[in-house]
């Protein structure tokens, strides 16, 4: 299969593996860009994922992929929701699911994930059973190399959170998350093919992959696939 290079906006090296690895499967290649990183100033996911395309893909010059996602936690109102990555950041009303103030600390990703993962348990202690359960929700903007959106797809995976971290894999939250995709194991304890045969990103992707597929049938002039192409 010849290989297609895509640009994806992002920041995060767990990220871009797991493009590598869904895309790559589907004969894509993916390109990082050293742009610098866009503010995400919007209330939610789409509106973040798309003023990220749009940033990238000005600066690439190139059809681009970006996307925002985050862990969303019904018993603590939608958080962490959009400020998944840097929750430890945040001062938070957990009984209104809001986000009070934000302050940067500048520490690094490892060490900024580890202290996500901590303030969701402490968040979440006393919260036994249904209440404990959670999803990853994840939506992936495409943008024209002059920065238009051209499409935008979105992804959930479903499981529960755990009372301490299990596993070595994967990146963020997802030593506390057992999917129900994966048995209950969480998306760190599974390998890489195992959590991206089910998760989120997977799930956006495949509808990413099947636009991308009709907007080439329609360059070239083959397929009916106007409507999916708008
Ligand atoms: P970019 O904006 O540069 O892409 P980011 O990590 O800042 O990277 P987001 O703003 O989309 O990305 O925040 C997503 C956060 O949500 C991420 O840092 C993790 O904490 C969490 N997250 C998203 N997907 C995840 C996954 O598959 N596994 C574990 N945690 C995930």
């Amino acid at each position: 299969m010849s290989s297609h290079p895509i640009v994806l906006g992002t920041r995060n090296p767990g990220k871009l593996r797991e493009y590598q690895s869904i895309l790559g499967e589907l004969g894509y290649e993916m390109v990082s860009v050293d742009a610098p990183e866009p503010e995400e100033t919007a209330p939610d996911f789409e509106g973040n994922a798309r003023l990220k395309a749009t940033a990238y893909a000005r600066y690439a010059g190139a059809l681009t992929l970006a996307e925002d996602a985050g862990l969303v936690v019904p018993v603590l109102g939608g958080l962490p929701g959009v400020f998944s990555a840097r929750f430890a950041d945040c001062e938070v009303d957990p009984s209104l699911g809001k986000v009070l103030s934000y302050t940067p600390s500048g520490r690094p990703r490892p060490s900024l994930d580890e202290a996500n993962r901590l303030r969701l348990l402490e968040l979440l202690a006393g919260h036994e059973g249904e209440a404990r359960r959670a999803y990853f929700q994840m939506v992936i903007a495409v943008a024209d190399a002059d920065g238009t959106i051209l499409f935008t797809a979105s992804g959930e995976a479903y499981g529960r959170i755990l009372y301490e971290p299990r596993g070595e894999g994967g990146f963020g939250y997802d030593a506390l998350f057992a999917g129900d995709e994966t048995d209950g194991f969480t998306f760190a304890e599974v390998d890489a093919a195992r959590k991206n045969a089910v998760s989120h990103r997977r799930k956006a992707l495949e509808k990413v992959h099947t636009w991308l597929l009709a907007r080439q049938g329609l360059l070239t002039g083959h397929g009916e696939c106007h409507k999916l192409a708008q």
